[in-house]
């Protein structure tokens, strides 16, 4: 049984191969053409940036190292192979997949979650920071916060410092990323007990136990078999989705300036923290329920259902949890989660993820219609926050932060690549639109 640390050294020498042929057989090899649109336009489409973890195609959704969700459901040890109780994706699993592209065996991913767990606990100065915020400043900034704070201890900053060497630098950044992991659910509890006064404040980690049995515990949902497992299969799909969207990219850009694992994923957070990408989780549920007011729930009819959307169209708003600049299609963590619902009774009784079920069917038809969006499909954030709000997890501010201890697993490791392959700073070219008029006419 490998530790994820010599697992990572193993793949390291591979990848830094593969990236020397690369570049010595193809580097001038054409990608495209960049036009003024892209400029314009948020760069959709252009091929600029290495990413190894995952890769998102328009149709068939996202795959991590070639494996698709139900790929993953499948091969990836779950709570009940490593000793604990439940069947969804370990978040640990995800991780080691992630970093390695390698399937872990059971007693590797125990070793991952023990190896979590001795390094959860958060230093004093952390808790005080995180105590000494208001209450009312958004659960997302004290989350990036928090994070941002934990460089005071980072060993990628120590080693720089201290002259370590350009083929090290991914030790150190490993070692703070994996430390970073193990932080997360601690930090998110405590920032949930401060604002809404649930769990028990402790952050207790009990170190039989796997990554999210722990976080559960510590937000008060310790005794919940159906919320356990729905935030490990959660946290797992929802890791990474390849490397163009905001908080991904963000860590990667910020990183490329050897800025520590800490900064670099706490200005993800703060990306994920905007209404277009993360926080659209929050956004559905306000606008959900606010449906569930207008039309009832599981059983408002379809006629009802379309009128609600026309309203919010026709308001100048968005269909929060609907379109994606990638996706062409419903989006595959849209349907795992829609899937995990239909396994557990209290879920398929539940009238509002009924209502959220409903209007997947109606939107698509209505957003069509409408004819902006390039896809009128459901995203993953149209199906996730309506099952911890039935779980009673009502408090939907703070839906995005899980989603933060998530997309860790996805941008730290591709952090770990950037600097085992020596990638640069990043720094595309910008132009002003005289400098742009003057070019094109050359
Ligand atoms: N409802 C109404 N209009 C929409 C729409 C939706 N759900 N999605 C896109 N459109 C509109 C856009 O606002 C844009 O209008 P404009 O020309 O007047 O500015 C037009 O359709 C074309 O947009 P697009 O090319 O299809 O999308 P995009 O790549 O620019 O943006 C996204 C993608 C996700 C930001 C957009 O679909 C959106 O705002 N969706 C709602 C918010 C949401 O669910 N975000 C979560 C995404 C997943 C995630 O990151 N967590």
């Amino acid at each position: 049984t490998k530790s994820l640390k010599e697992a990572v050294a193993e793949v390291v020498p591979e990848k830094q191969e593969q990236l020397k042929k690369l570049k010595a057989e193809h580097a001038d090899a054409p990608l495209g053409e960049i036009t003024v649109s892209h400029l314009l336009g948020g760069m959709r489409g252009l091929k600029v940036m290495l990413w190894e973890g995952s890769v998102l195609d328009s149709e068939s959704g996202i795959t991590f190292h070639g494996k698709s969700i139900p790929d993953c459901q499948k091969v990836l040890p779950n709570a009940d192979q490593i000793g604990g109780k439940g069947k969804e994706i370990l978040p640990e699993s995800m991780l080691w997949l992630l970093l390695t592209g390698k399937v872990p065996t059971p007693e590797e991913v125990k070793g991952l979650s023990q190896e979590l767990a001795a390094k959860g606990k958060l230093p004093d100065y952390i808790e005080k920071i995180i105590d000494s915020l208001p209450k009312t400043l958004h659960p997302m900034t004290q989350f990036a916060t928090a994070v941002a704070a934990l460089n005071h201890d980072s060993k990628f900053a120590q080693g720089y410092s201290q002259g370590l060497k350009k083929a090290d630098y991914w030790k150190p950044t490993l070692d703070d990323s994996i430390d970073l992991i193990a932080k997360l659910p601690a930090i998110a509890a405590r920032i949930y007990y401060n604002v809404f006064g649930l769990g028990d404040g402790k952050q207790a980690i009990d170190s039989s136990k796997d990554l999210i049995a722990n976080y559960s515990e510590m937000i008060g949902y310790g005794d919940n078999e159906g919320m356990i497992d729905y935030l490990r299969l959660y946290i797992a799909i929802h890791g990474d989705h390849e490397g163009g969207n905001v908080s991904a990219h963000t860590a990667h850009l910020v990183g490329s300036a050897l800025s520590d694992p800490y900064l670099s994923y706490s200005a993800a957070l703060l990306g994920l923290a905007g209404p277009l990408h993360g926080l659209a989780n929050q956004e559905v549920l306000g606008w959900a329920l606010a449906m569930q007011e207008a039309v009832g729930g599981g059983e408002a009819s379809e006629e009802k259902i379309k009128e609600y959307l026309w309203s919010t169209l026709k308001s100048g708003r968005v269909v929060p949890g609907y379109g994606h600049a990638v996706l062409r299609q419903p989006d595959p963590r849209f349907t795992a989660l829609s899937e995990f619902c239909k396994t557990r009774p209290e879920l398929r009784d539940s009238s509002i993820v009924q209502l959220v079920q409903k209007v997947s069917q109606v939107a698509p038809g209505v957003l069509k219609e409408h004819g902006k969006t390039k896809n009128p499909f459901p995203n993953v954030d149209a199906a996730s926050g309506c099952v911890l709000y039935q779980y009673g997890l009502t408090q939907f501010t703070y839906y995005t932060v899980i989603f933060g201890i998530s997309r860790a697993l996805g941008a730290l490791p591709q952090l770990v690549m950037d600097r085992a392959l020596g990638m640069p700073i990043e720094r595309p070219k910008s132009m002003s639109m005289d400098s742009l008029k003057a070019f094109i006419k050359k």
